[in-house]
């Protein structure tokens, strides 16, 4: 299609920009990281986001090559941070079938000298269940080389409790429905907190993602989510709005 050789035009040329999405604490309203996300800044003006890019990008192969250039842009930005702060990259489903995923990211970052501490990979449950033995072998050797792991958009895909037990995750989003119908749906705050007791019981941290309201931060601080992600904080900006916004030199 024309879209998929403009992209892969793009991607060739380095158009793709990383914007980056803050992840604050919820208790000290204290900035911890970014969430990377793809933008597609287009010469002619036309504005395609990530709903329809991702997938063309995943149906044509071209997804390892955006992912590798949005982590070496993200990773290049962060450098020029306070160390603390972390990034996290998302990656599609079928990019865990790629047995040499784990190397190419991690040849990133060695050629970067970005410690592989600060830096996230979010996956899906669904991406879990496409190849289940490749997924576990990459996310595996991701977290061997002291990548974290985060179980992204948490609640909306297939045997949750299965995964958590046969993976070691680093942390858990929530998806955004169930935040974003906390102030109206009684239900919602239900879900939210099985999730929460859930995850502390595996120890593991929890990001509330699609945070809009103040009272949706209140109710997620009180349930005991640690993190929260969203509108309310800041949308995704790009680095140089980041400076004006987020960052204080350092
Ligand atoms: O940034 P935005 O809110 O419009 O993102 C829309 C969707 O595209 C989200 O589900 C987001 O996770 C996804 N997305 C954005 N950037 C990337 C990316 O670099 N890789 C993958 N796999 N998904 C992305
Ligand atoms: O699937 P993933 O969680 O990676 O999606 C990130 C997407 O969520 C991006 O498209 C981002 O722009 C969007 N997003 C981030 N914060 C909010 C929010 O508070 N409300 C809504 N509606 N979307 C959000
Ligand atoms: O620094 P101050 O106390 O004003 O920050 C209030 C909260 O806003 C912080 O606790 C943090 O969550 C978030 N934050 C941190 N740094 C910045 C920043 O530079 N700009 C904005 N808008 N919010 C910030
Ligand atoms: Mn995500
Ligand atoms: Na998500």
């Amino acid at each position: 299609s024309v879209l998929e050789r403009q992209l892969r035009e793009a991607i060739l040329a380095d158009d793709l920009r990383p914007h980056f999405q803050p992840l604050v604490e919820l208790a000290g309203r204290r900035l911890v990281g970014f969430e990377l996300l793809a933008r597609w800044p287009r010469r002619d003006g036309l504005n395609i986001g990530p709903d329809q890019f991702i997938p063309i990008a995943e149906e044509s192969g071209l997804i390892n090559e955006l992912m590798l250039q949005l982590l070496e842009r993200g990773c290049r930005e962060a450098l020029g941070w306070d160390a603390r702060l972390s990034i996290a990259i998302n990656i599609s489903p079928v990019q865990l079938k790629d047995p040499w995923l784990a190397q190419k990211i991690l040849a990133t970052l060695t050629r970067l000298a970005f410690p592989p501490q600060r830096l996230e990979i979010e996956v899906t449950e669904n991406a879990l269940i496409v190849d289940a033995d490749n997924a576990r072998r990459t996310i595996e050797s991701l977290k061997n080389q002291g990548i974290k792991v985060a179980l992204d958009d948490f609640g909306t895909g297939y045997s949750s409790m299965h995964h958590l037990r046969m993976l070691a995750f680093d942390k858990i989003k929530i998806d955004r429905s169930f935040i974003q119908a906390l102030d109206t749906d009684p239900d919602a705050r239900k879900i939210v907190r099985a999730i929460v007791g859930l995850a502390s019981s595996f120890d593991l941290p929890v990001v509330a993602e699609g945070i809009e309201t103040e009272a949706a931060a209140q109710t997620l601080a009180a349930l005991g989510c640690s993190y929260g992600q969203g509108y309310l904080f800041g949308a995704a900006l790009s680095a140089e709005q980041l400076w004006r916004e987020w960052l204080v030199p350092v």
